[in-house]
């Protein structure tokens, strides 16, 4: 079946009027379901993600349980990393790590980034398989790591509390970072117009270590690939006269980011739960979609304390240009019944047209 545009998701993303807020949550397929768990334990992360089957099956578990208003597709932001040679592994409790994180001497060994769309077909298999299986009942999200995300990973070898290997190349071989971070540009370019032309019908880039630069790291070594980013992918998707869908960036914890991300051409800008809507309102100004940001800790409380707090966020962020998730990933241990009732809370509140 054709994809519909007139979903809830997309019409807030282009900051059309609707009836009540669209709701997903990041890391939606994940391991806080028991079914999610079930398959992991048959098979290796990345095993599932090139095997469109199980990618498709785990994207639509979570929109099985609740009535979500997208589906985003099961893969990870490190398989750009991949795609350029490098060696991830997904370790059980410690997560993603890099046998042999990038040295100095390497960033010149990696892939072209046309080898990309090529090594990556796998996901586009899976998102045609998906986007079949949804018969446009919801939006299937693309995603891809910015570049400063992906090379912090790249250089540290694994999640790090100060991401301070990956920072010193920005202070010691500046050069050479804009080398790297220009080849993963291209690569996410070339991947997320992929993921269009597979059947995507809206695509998020994770900044997800934007916290761990200053404002003028991030105007120097993010900004600047982020803006090429949506800017190219967009500008490829005409000539290609396929659909120009919605692009959502999400800085977190960068608030310094969000005055200059309302000047590019992002239609969504997604903020953690650090701060108060009615700031990041006034920083991005009227015309954009702001998405976010319960606090992940909040689906710990019991089930008046999230409803409750569901009804400060869409009191904060209004009904308009507003997409309600969470702050950033869903935690492994939260019980799946909360996440029903957060999904259930946005949509019933912000359907009151008296309440907000
Ligand atoms: O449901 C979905 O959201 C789709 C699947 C998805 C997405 C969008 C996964 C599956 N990963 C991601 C994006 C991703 N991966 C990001 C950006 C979002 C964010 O900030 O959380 C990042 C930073 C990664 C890297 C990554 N992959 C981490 C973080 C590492 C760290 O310490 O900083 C982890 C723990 C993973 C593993 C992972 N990715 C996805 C799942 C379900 C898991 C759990 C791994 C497992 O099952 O063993």
């Amino acid at each position: 079946m054709a994809p519909k545009s007139n979903h809830l998701l997309l019409k807030a993303a282009r900051g059309e009027e609707v009836d009540k807020v669209p709701v997903w949550v990041m890391r939606q397929a994940g391991r806080y379901l028991p079914e999610f768990r079930e398959e992991r334990s048959k098979s290796d992360f990345f095993t599932i993600c090139q095997t469109p089957e199980l990618a498709c099956k785990i994207t639509l578990q979570p929109v099985e349980r609740f009535p979500l208003d997208a589906a985003i597709i099961f893969s990870d932001i490190l398989v750009i990393p991949q795609a350029l040679g490098m060696e991830v592994i997904m370790q059980p409790g410690e997560g993603p790590v890099f046998p042999n994180p990038l040295k100095i001497s390497d960033v010149a060994k990696l892939s072209e980034a046309s080898v990309v769309p090529d090594v990556l077909s796998y996901v586009f298999d899976a998102i045609r398989l998906t986007v079949d299986k949804l018969s446009g009942r919801i939006p299937l999200i693309g995603f891809a790591g910015a570049p400063w995300t992906l090379m912090a990973y790249m250089v540290e070898g694994k999640g790090s509390k100060t991401f301070s290997a990956a920072k010193s190349w920005l202070y010691k071989h500046p050069v050479l970072s804009h080398q790297l971070l220009e080849r993963l540009t291209e690569s996410t370019i070339l991947y997320l117009v992929g993921q269009v032309q597979a059947g995507a019908q809206i695509l998020q880039v994770f900044e997800s270590n934007a916290e761990y630069l200053t404002p003028d790291l991030f105007r120097t070594f993010a900004l600047p690939y982020l803006q090429k980013i949506c800017d190219t992918v967009k500008q490829k998707l005409k000539d290609m006269e396929l659909p120009v869908v919605p692009m959502i960036v999400f800085p977190k914890g960068g608030h310094f980011a969000l005055s200059a991300l309302s000047k590019t051409n992002y239609d969504v800008i997604g903020v953690d739960w650090t701060i108060e809507p009615s700031v990041a309102r006034s920083l991005v100004g009227p015309n954009k979609t702001l998405q976010g940001n319960l606090d992940p800790c909040a689906l710990y409380g019991d089930k008046a304390s999230i409803e409750e707090a569901v009804r400060r966020m869409l009191e904060g962020f209004g009904r308009s240009r507003y997409i309600a998730n969470l702050g950033h990933g869903i935690y492994p241990d939260v019980n799946p019944d909360s996440v029903a009732t957060f999904v259930d809370a946005v949509h019933r509140f912000s359907s009151q047209p008296a309440t907000i």
